[in-house]
């Protein structure tokens, strides 16, 4: 071992529920940061199959997305020999954890959650005790590994500011057990909003299928889909952020090609939308198409793919063990 590898690295964990086919939002928000991160971090990355039943699934299908998940995380630079690469059911010390934790959760600090009453405000049948606690699942995912940070998207900071003050309290409140942890958010810019109304996110469970750009999308699906785009009235390709529409193409087109803002006005300018939209939906057919194809070689492979999901739960189970028996002798459960 070089003295390099000896240095421990600080410690990241993040997710995604496996509700849908990933899209270029979470590459865009997500599994492009995750990937850079590898070199810096250790890092742990999970499919929250946990937190995905808060909505009902039908087993089958969320068998599928779990794995289609992990195939993309992987397809999308994630590389299961340097991160920990696991599925959340595996590893029962998220449940475990969450149980504790519960019992230092106040109701209003659930209730108060923006997704919380988002989600329950859309359908009062689906309102359910886990889509109440889903905050303190995810406390337990981040605590359980010491994570030093977390990256999520903006809609996800209320509930790492949960986390946070669970670990303190559970810190104070017996002896320091739990790293606090901090807010990763990646800088702006990295958020695509959806197609046909650029008001929203970019997001796997909309209805309408135009409006999102998924990773596993053909060429001709991707081009057709960036042609219909809603754009708003005007002709200038200018990044003014108020024009959502072409801002958004303009983000995709930066993703794409890496090129900078200010290189592609140059590049655009005088030109109309139908030329735009042409180049940019070549570019994001170009960068989704490497992707995509490993994601089907992966997606073939059953055994591979099962063989990296339990070597990764094997080593996110010790982590997770370790942090686990802390707690439980903490708060006072007798082993023997
Ligand atoms: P759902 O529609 O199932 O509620 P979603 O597709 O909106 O989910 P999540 O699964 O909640 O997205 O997202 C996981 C992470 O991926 C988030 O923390 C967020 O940072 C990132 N992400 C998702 N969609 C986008 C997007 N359109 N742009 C940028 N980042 C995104
Ligand atoms: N709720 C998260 C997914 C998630 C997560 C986590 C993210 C579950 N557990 C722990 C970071 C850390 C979302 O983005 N929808």
């Amino acid at each position: 071992m070089t003295e390099n590898e000896n240095i421990k690295k600080p410690v990241i964990l993040s997710g995604i529920t496996p509700t849908g086919i990933l899209t270029i939002g979470h590459l865009a928000g997500a599994l492009k940061n995750w990937s850079q991160m590898q070199n810096d971090f250790d890092c742990y990355y999970m499919i929250a199959d946990l937190h995905a039943i808060t909505a009902r699934q039908k087993p089958a299908d969320l068998r599928l997305r779990t794995l289609d998940t992990a195939a993309m995380f992987i397809a999308c630079g994630i590389d299961p020999e340097r991160s920990v690469l696991f599925i959340q059911s595996h590893v029962p010390e998220h449940t475990q954890l969450t149980w504790v934790l519960s019992c230092l959760t106040g109701m209003g600090e659930c209730s108060r959650m923006t997704q919380f009453k988002d989600k329950s405000q859309k359908s009062e049948e689906s309102v359910n005790v886990g889509l109440f606690s889903y905050p303190v699942l995810m406390a337990s995912d981040i605590l359980l590994y010491q994570a030093d940070a977390v990256p999520v998207g903006e809609d996800q900071k209320q509930h790492l500011e949960l986390s946070r003050d669970l670990a303190n309290r559970f810190n104070n409140l017996y002896s320091p057990t739990f790293k606090v942890p901090e807010p990763y958010i990646p800088k702006i810019g990295a958020r695509i909003m959806s197609l046909q109304d650029p008001s929203k996110k970019m997001s796997k469970s909309d209805d309408n299928q135009s409006s999102v750009i998924y990773l596993t999308d053909t060429d001709e699906v991707i081009k057709n889909k960036i042609k219909r785009a809603v754009t708003d009235s005007g002709s200038d390709i200018k990044a003014n952020p108020e024009k959502q529409g072409i801002y958004n193409l303009i983000t995709l087109y930066h993703l794409s090609t890496g090129k900078s803002f200010e290189e592609i006005e140059i590049e655009f300018e005088g030109k109309g939308y139908g030329e735009f939209k042409a180049a940019v939906g070549n570019a994001v057919a170009g960068f989704i198409r490497p992707l995509r194809e490993k994601y089907e070689q992966l997606r073939h492979d059953d055994k591979l793919l099962k063989e990296i999901l339990m070597t990764g739960a094997e080593k996110a189970g010790r982590t997770a063990a370790k942090t686990l028996s802390k707690v439980y002798k903490k708060t006072g459960f007798l082993s023997f």
